[in-house]
């Protein structure tokens, strides 16, 4: 049995005694390209990961909801399904789960409650979705316990995005639900963030992806990404377009004083990285990894300079990276900015030069090695047998 699916079993157990009715599972992801476009209606290219958050739960008969979190310490939470569903006083991994709920009962969940227990191995405050995880896998495992056959994994990853939205306060797009309720193994998806279409497109099975935590804090980053949100909306609005999607090059390039050389950069990163991600997806497709290591860089370029979400150790380990790589495949920042982490696509056969690589020449601003994952692309959510 998976380690991780043991330990949450023995969390299950210990604070509720017994076994669950059904273990769920969600992973965390990497986005290959297309960075701050989702909210903007356009590309994307993630892919799912090999680290997952897992979800037991069995139903109670009365209407109150028991969670326990093995990754916070066996901390817990206690709240009823009888009434409105209110945050957690201290907010934090509570209040994700209780926007899930919340978000549950208003798509029609009965007020029946639920013993849960949390446990994960996505890394957390990494960039890596790991409270997309978490919520897609807990809306997984209540849809199966009360039989939501009208909420296939779209609506799941959308009701997801709504608890981050509307209950936690994030105002974050849809791309790492989707990918969390949807990946599938050896791939990246190729999501279309306005019509949540996704294409398939296959990793070439001699590369792999490599996440490099760089170990920056990503302090700033709540603030920031609501402020890169009103800014392309900003841009939109001038711009006379519903969304960023609808925008050109061409449109910037005529546009009038009244559009701020600030905001027009915004812009600019959104328009060319959406025509990036689709390349991209191309460019993998076709197995053209000089390509895709190209447009990569172009898009870690077109964050540091015009979407200015980059910090300057971030930029050093990419441009470590890109020289340890060399010319097929490629590295650049990936989520939501100001920290986090790197991805990069490399031949397998240069895995261990490239870690060595990294974990001698790269230390963050206060003096840490990064942290090197081999990946596998990974499927999306599912039940755990
Ligand atoms: C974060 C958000 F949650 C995503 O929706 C996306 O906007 C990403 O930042 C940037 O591409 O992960």
């Amino acid at each position: 049995m998976h380690e991780l699916q043991q330990h949450v079993l023995d969390t299950f157990r210990a604070a509720f005694g017994g076994a669950p009715a059904l273990v769920a599972r969600s992973p965390g992801r990497v986005n290959l390209i297309g960075e701050h476009t989702d909210y903007n209606d356009g590309f994307v290219l993630p892919c799912a990961i090999d680290f997952d958050t897992m979800v037991a739960v069995s139903p109670r008969d009365d209407a109150e909801v028991h969670v326990v979190a093995a990754d916070f310490a066996g901390d817990t939470d206690r709240f009823s399904l009888a009434g409105a569903i209110g945050h957690h006083p201290h907010g934090g991994w509570a209040d994700y789960v209780r926007g899930v709920l919340a978000m549950l009962r208003e798509a029609g969940m009965p007020a029946t409650g639920a013993n849960i227990a949390l446990a994960g191995n996505v890394p957390r405050g990494a960039g890596l979705s790991s409270s997309a995880s978490l919520e897609v896998a807990l809306a997984l495992a209540l849809r199966h316990l009360h039989r939501l056959e009208h909420l296939d994994n779209t609506a799941l990853a959308l009701l997801a995005q709504r608890a981050e939205n509307s209950f936690v306060g994030c105002n974050c797009g849809i791309m790492d639900q989707l990918i969390s309720a949807r990946g599938v193994a050896g791939h990246a998806l190729l999501i279309d963030c306005r019509t949540l279409a996704a294409t398939a497109v296959e990793i070439p099975a001699s590369f792999v992806v490599m996440i490099i935590e760089s170990r920056v804090k990503r302090g700033l980053v709540d603030s920031e990404y609501n402020l890169r949100r009103q800014q392309c909306e900003t841009a939109a609005r001038v711009l006379g377009v519903a969304k960023l999607r609808d925008a050109s090059l061409a449109m910037l390039a005529t546009a009038g004083p009244e559009l701020d050389p600030l905001i027009l950069r915004r812009a600019r990163h959104i328009i060319s990285e959406n025509a990036r991600t689709v390349r991209a997806a191309e460019a993998l497709a076709a197995g053209n990894m000089r390509r895709m290591g190209q447009l990569m860089a172009a898009s870690h370029a077109s964050m540091r300079d015009d979407f200015s979400i980059t910090v300057p150790a971030i930029d050093q380990l990419v441009a470590l990276l890109q020289v340890a790589i060399g010319a097929e495949g490629g590295a650049r920042m990936t989520g939501g900015g100001f920290g986090g982490c790197v991805v990069a696509l490399m031949r397998a056969s240069q895995v261990d030069a490239v870690r060595a690589h990294v974990l001698q020449h790269y230390r963050s601003p206060d003096g840490q090695a990064a942290i090197v994952h081999v990946c596998q692309a990974g499927a999306g959510a599912g039940l755990v047998d």
